[in-house]
């Protein structure tokens, strides 16, 4: 008889075990990423890209985006930076306003001026030239694992016309890079690994541009923040879109990942 309970709790504990570690990676991997730095400088050039906040510093940001707190930590922390883009990704809200999207995230509408979204508690705003390289910074939220496809995150550039953000269409004509997302330097951490890509400034003229950072997670399933940059000097010609296609640094390439899975 005792021998019999016994292996019963023996039994019960060995599902709880199992209960338990199997919804743990559910939990774990509930997360979404966003721009955290736009114009990124290296410490030192050439070599392995150091995304960690060792290995550089941010000298551009996103719209209103908040100094001080923990890389990656946005997402739990006010305000959560993820902003998912509803409905037809092709005509949706491409910067979130804080009210609209299947994940609202934070104000990132244009401001008037659009400095006006720049300093103070939040970061500069990007100041670079054409020819120029900017690198982009996110962080992994879980999603630059070995059995994760290696999405893309798509860099489109649009000129603001009369104090109003181009739509997403407008967008969706002007992508000027295309990164891997799973860019990332290793950490323990894979909620934390601090992943970007880097791209040229193609020509244009000089003038405040919407710089769009769009990553698609699942089919459909977009993310975006939004950064004004100011493109001056170096020339002012608008080249044709042939150019632009030089570049881009990053292709994307297909991991070896699980395919046609959700991920979340
Ligand atoms: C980044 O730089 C820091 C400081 O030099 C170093 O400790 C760290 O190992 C580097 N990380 C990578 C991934 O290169
Ligand atoms: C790299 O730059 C960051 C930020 O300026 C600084 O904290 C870090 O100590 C620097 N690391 C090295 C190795 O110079
Ligand atoms: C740049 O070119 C545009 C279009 O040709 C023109 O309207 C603008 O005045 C020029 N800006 C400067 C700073 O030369
Ligand atoms: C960005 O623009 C390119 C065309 O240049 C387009 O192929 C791509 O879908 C656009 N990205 C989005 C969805 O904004």
């Amino acid at each position: 008889m005792i021998f019999s309970t016994t292996y019963t709790t023996i039994l019960a504990t060995t599902a709880l075990v199992l209960l338990t570690l199997s919804s743990t990676p559910n939990t774990v991997v509930e997360a979404h990423s966003w721009a955290d730095c736009i114009d990124w400088k290296f410490n030192k050039s050439g070599g392995k890209q150091n995304w960690t906040d060792k290995g550089g510093r941010c000298t551009g940001y996103a719209r209103r985006f908040p100094l001080g707190k923990a890389f990656g930590s946005l997402d739990s922390a006010d305000p959560s930076r993820h902003y998912q883009q509803a409905g037809n990704p092709n005509t949706a809200l491409p910067c979130s306003d804080h009210k609209h999207g299947k994940d609202v995230g934070s104000d990132e509408t244009r401001a008037n001026p659009p400095s006006k979204a720049y300093g103070g508690k939040y970061g500069r705003m990007t100041v670079t030239t054409v020819g120029d390289t900017l690198c982009v910074r996110w962080p992994a939220k879980n999603h630059a694992e070995k059995n994760e496809d290696n999405t893309v995150v798509q860099i489109n550039l649009s000129k603001n016309k009369d104090g109003k953000d181009p739509t997403q269409q407008q967008l969706l004509k002007n992508t000027i890079a295309l990164l891997p997302y799973k860019n990332c330097n290793p950490n323990s951490n894979s909620d934390r690994r601090a992943c970007g890509g880097c791209f040229k400034v193609p020509v244009r003229a000089q003038g405040t541009y919407l710089l769009q950072w769009r990553w698609m997670l699942n089919k459909g399933e977009w993310y975006t923040s939004c950064a004004d940059i100011q493109i001056g000097g170096g020339g002012n010609v608008s080249g044709p879109v042939s150019n632009l296609v030089s570049t881009i640094v990053g292709k994307s390439k297909k991991g070896k990942g699980k395919k046609g899975k959700g991920r979340h």
